[in-house]
């Protein structure tokens, strides 16, 4: 009779990589109205009125402000919508995306 030996392979492990991610930055200009840039953020990033005012404001008084983190792929479709929000507008609104550290 053949015997057969079945030799355990050590189990591999699964390493699962965490995505990077990557900040959507909404940049100050002197033009967009500010209703306006609250009714994108509210719009595009969901917010509440409240949190659309205080990133609205902080761009305002600071030049810019991280609106908000996601992959990479979901940032950039996100900036785009909000400026393209503002040309249809005919507003210079423009919102970037930074990798983050
Ligand atoms: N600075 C613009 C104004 O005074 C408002 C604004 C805020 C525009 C944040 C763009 C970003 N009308």
């Amino acid at each position: 009779m053949t015997r057969t030996t079945v030799t355990p392979r050590p189990q591999a492990k699964t390493r699962t990589e965490r995505p990077k991610l990557y900040k959507v930055i909404l940049l100050n200009d002197d033009f967009t109205p500010r209703d306006f840039v609250v009714t994108v953020l509210k719009g595009v990033f969901r917010m509440t009125e409240g949190e659309a005012l205080g990133v609205m404001l902080t761009a305002h008084r600071r030049g810019a402000c991280v609106v908000a983190v996601y992959t990479r792929e979901v940032a950039e479709t996100k900036a785009q919508q909000g400026t393209s929000a503002g040309q249809a507008a005919g507003y210079p609104l423009t919102f970037t995306t930074e990798r983050e550290e």
